[in-house]
Parts: structure tokens; C-alpha cells; sequence
């Protein structure tokens, strides 16, 4: 068989089960850290509950999916995991869902592992949201699962440090109320208010523009240019105040 033919025949096994998200529906990406349990604490040792450079590799790597060549109107980062909230009219791919899962899931994994200096993998799912409404409670479900992790995770290693068994330190906390949680914690000195909103709320990134302001040298004077920046948000609002904040993206 000649190359055209066998390229015209097999290419359609390849395609032919390809799907594109239709127009008209919210896209947004979850991207997640595969086997980070085993990473962060027996391969890489990074400090629990919460390391700060565990946490800028993930800055790192939420600002090279933005600028990996879709149309990103806002990211959101906790624990090993990233989501992508992509522009309503977003024709990247001509939104084929194998791209987006495959490329964003490569991206990521390729940033995080040169960071990381060893090899880390990350997988992607994409949500397909019909309304502003289900956008809204997308990031506000992700806002709440990481003041419910940052509790639970504090919790946890407080208990393993005090000696107890990874069993009994799971048991003590397994359906137990937040109140109860946080006595736990502040009988032991912590105050849960007063940790960084990072841990409890997770990290948003969203483009802002700003002034440049550069320096001609033929015509000798200041040149101001706008430049489209990445704003890092690391205290983010909580609650109703979270739908609003994120309503001004749809
Ligand atoms: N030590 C440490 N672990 C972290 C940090 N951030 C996330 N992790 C861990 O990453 C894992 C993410 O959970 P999950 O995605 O459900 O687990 P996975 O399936 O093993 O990737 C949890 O075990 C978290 O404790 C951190 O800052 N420090
Ligand atoms: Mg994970």
C-alpha cells in the first residue's frame, strides 16, 4: 500500500472517536498531581502539612499553563492540584478534548518535573459547565475542599507528631466537626484563623495590565507601554465574597 493510502486509512482511527466541546459551554481543566502522596513525603520529603516550595513549583507551573497558548481567564491552585477556567469563546484546538487533556497534562508535568529536578506526572480532566452558575460553584467546591484539606491536614500531622500512629492520627479526626477540629488544634497552640490564607483558601491567578514604563534611546524620553501581567492572588476571599470574585471573570 502506498503512504497516502495507508495514511488516509489510518488516520481515521485516530480521529474518529475525537470530540470537541460544543460552543456555548464553560470549559475549565483540573489538572492533578498523579501519586503525589508517595512524592511529597517518601520520595521528596517536603514539609508537612505544607511546604513552601512545594507550593511555588505549583505557582510555577499554574503560570506556564497560562501562557502555554490557550486563552486562560483565571487558574486556581491547592495542594497537588491546578484548575483552569478557559475564555467563554476559547477556539484553541478547535476545543478538542484529547488536546486540551493531553497537552495540559504534559505541560504541567514537564515544568513541575524540571522544578523538581526529578520526574513528576500530572493528569487532566475537563469539566464542561453549561451555566455561570455551575462555574461559580466549580471554584467555590475547589475553595471549600481546600479549607476542608488545610483543617484536616493540620490536624493530621499535629496528631503524628505528638506520636500517634498514622491509624489512630485518621481515626481521631475521621467525622469529627470543625469545631472540633479546631479545638484540637488550639489546645495544642495553633490557632486556625491565623494561618496563612494560601493554605486554607488555595492560590488564584488571573491576568491584570500594567504600566511599563521603558526608555527610548533614539528619540531620548520615556516610553509607557501596557503589558499584560499575571496577578497571583495568595488571599483570597472566602464564601459568597468567592462567588463574586469569581463572577467577574464569566
Ligand atoms: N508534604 C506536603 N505534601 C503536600 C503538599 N501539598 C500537597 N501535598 C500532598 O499531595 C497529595 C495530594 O493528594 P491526592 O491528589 O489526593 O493524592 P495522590 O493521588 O497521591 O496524588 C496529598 O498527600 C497532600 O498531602 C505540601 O505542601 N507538602
Ligand atoms: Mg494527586
Amino acid at each position: 500500500m502506498k503512504f497516502d493510502e495507508l495514511d488516509k486509512k489510518l488516520r481515521i482511527y485516530e480521529t474518529s472517536h475525537d470530540f470537541c466541546v460544543p460552543p456555548n459551554i464553560y470549559m475549565v481543566a483540573r489538572i492533578d498531581g498523579r501519586g503525589f502522596t508517595r512524592l511529597t513525603k517518601e520520595v521528596h520529603n517536603f514539609n508537612r502539612p505544607f511546604d513552601e516550595r512545594f507550593r511555588d513549583y505549583m505557582i510555577e507551573t499554574v503560570k506556564h499553563l497560562m501562557k502555554s497558548g490557550f486563552n486562560i481567564v483565571y487558574a486556581f491552585t491547592e495542594s497537588d492540584e491546578i484548575s483552569l477556567l478557559f475564555d467563554f469563546h476559547e477556539d484553541t484546538f478547535s476545543r478538542k478534548l484529547r488536546k486540551f487533556n493531553s497537552v495540559l497534562a504534559g505541560e504541567a508535568s514537564a515544568k513541575f518535573s524540571v522544578l523538581l529536578g526529578d520526574v513528576a506526572a500530572f493528569d487532566c480532566r475537563i469539566s464542561q459547565l453549561p451555566r455561570k452558575q455551575d462555574v461559580i460553584d466549580y471554584f467555590r467546591w475547589r475553595n471549600e475542599d481546600a479549607h476542608r484539606n488545610a483543617l484536616n491536614a493540620h490536624c493530621y500531622w499535629l496528631l503524628r507528631e505528638k506520636g500517634e500512629s498514622a491509624m489512630a492520627a485518621s481515626k481521631i479526626i475521621e467525622g469529627k466537626s470543625t469545631a472540633f477540629k479546631n479545638e484540637l488544634l488550639f489546645e495544642r497552640g495553633i490557632n486556625f484563623n491565623d494561618l496563612p490564607k494560601w493554605q486554607k483558601r488555595g492560590i488564584g491567578f488571573y491576568w491584570s495590565e500594567i504600566d511599563k514604563i521603558g526608555w527610548n534611546p533614539i528619540k531620548q524620553e520615556e516610553v509607557r507601554a501596557k503589558r499584560r501581567d499575571i496577578h497571583i492572588e495568595l488571599e483570597l476571599p472566602m464564601g459568597d465574597q468567592y462567588n463574586s470574585f469569581i463572577q467577574t471573570f464569566l
